[in-house]
């Protein structure tokens, strides 16, 4: 198919904990992307560090990494057309409160670092959160 890729979708702990998961994975499967990898897995600080390393100057990089920290989160890498900017428009904008209903965001969240899902933003933040969270 052309235009096939990769990203990276992480169900955050806040989504894990209200049991959401199922709900979140099935809409992707859904859609038609395939599931090339999942793991449950609770981010080390490293990791969560590495993960978030281009926001490590903002404000609020710490209670990013205390909050992605906090409890297991599921990491997925999908596969389908145009993966990367597909995923974003399913999950919505950053502020949940102002992501449309239809959206993951806009559907299961009112939060903004509490905002149940991340989905990489480009390749290179794919390549890159890859690494961070499978070491691939
Ligand atoms: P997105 O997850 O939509 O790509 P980014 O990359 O701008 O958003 O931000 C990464 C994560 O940082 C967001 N998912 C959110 O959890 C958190 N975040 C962004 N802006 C803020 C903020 N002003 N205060 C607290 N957390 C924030």
């Amino acid at each position: 198919m052309e235009g096939v890729e990769e990203t990276l979708v992480v169900i955050k702990p806040d989504a894990v904990s209200r049991g959401l998961a199922g709900e979140i994975i099935s809409r992707f499967e859904r859609k038609g992307f395939r599931i090339k990898r999942l793991e449950m897995l609770r981010m080390t600080r490293q990791s969560a560090e590495e993960f978030y390393s281009v926001h490590k100057e903002k404000p609020f990089f710490n209670e990013l990494v205390s909050f992605i920290t906090s409890g297991p989160v599921i990491c997925i890498i999908l596969e389908g057309r145009d993966a990367v900017a597909t995923v974003r428009r399913m999950i919505g904008p950053t502020k949940s409160w102002e992501a449309p209903p239809g959206t993951i965001r806009g559907d299961f969240s009112l939060g903004l670092t509490d905002n149940a899902v991340h989905a990489s933003d480009s390749r290179e933040s794919y390549i890159k959160e890859r690494k961070a969270l499978f070491g691939i």
